[in-house]
């Protein structure tokens, strides 16, 4: 039983999650998702649309994911990578070379990103259709 890890925010889940998501589980038997709480988010300066439940809520309904848990700190990942047995800990390349040092634990791998396509993006075109809507 081949275990996967990865974390994120995962607000607002497009396809560029999904995508990511789906390489990740293809690397082995099952994927696990630390989620970043609300709380952890601050610490990342990055607020999410979506609070935590609905955030998992989303996540756990993907077919790629097998089971989510909460991340709540930058210090947790080793522990949970030794919790889990995890074998292959997976990150989008904007996170290049930031957890080579759960090396030593297991393969670690950065995937490219999905372009044209975050949160961010979605969030602004929001905004803009509510000023052009009024
Ligand atoms: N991602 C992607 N393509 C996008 C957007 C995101 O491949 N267009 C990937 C990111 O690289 C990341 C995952 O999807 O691997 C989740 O993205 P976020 O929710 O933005 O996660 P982030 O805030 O980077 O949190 O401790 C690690 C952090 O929790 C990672």
């Amino acid at each position: 039983m081949k275990t996967v890890l990865t974390y994120g925010t995962f607000d607002v889940l497009h396809a560029g999650h999904v995508r990511l998501l789906a390489r990740a589980k293809a690397l082995g038997d099952r994927l696990i998702v630390g989620l970043s709480t609300d709380a952890f988010n601050a610490l990342k300066h990055k607020s999410s649309l979506l609070d935590f439940d609905n955030r998992r809520i989303v996540l756990e309904s993907v077919r790629y994911v097998d089971l989510v848990f909460a991340e709540g700190n930058w210090d947790q990942k080793l522990e949970d990578v030794r919790q889990y047995g995890v074998d292959v800990f997976v990150m989008g390349d904007d996170w290049e070379g930031k957890f080579d040092f759960l090396k030593p634990e297991c393969e670690v791998v950065y995937l490219p990103r999905t372009e044209r396509i975050s949160s961010t993006l979605i969030r602004q075109e929001l905004h803009q259709l509510e000023a052009r809507e009024g």
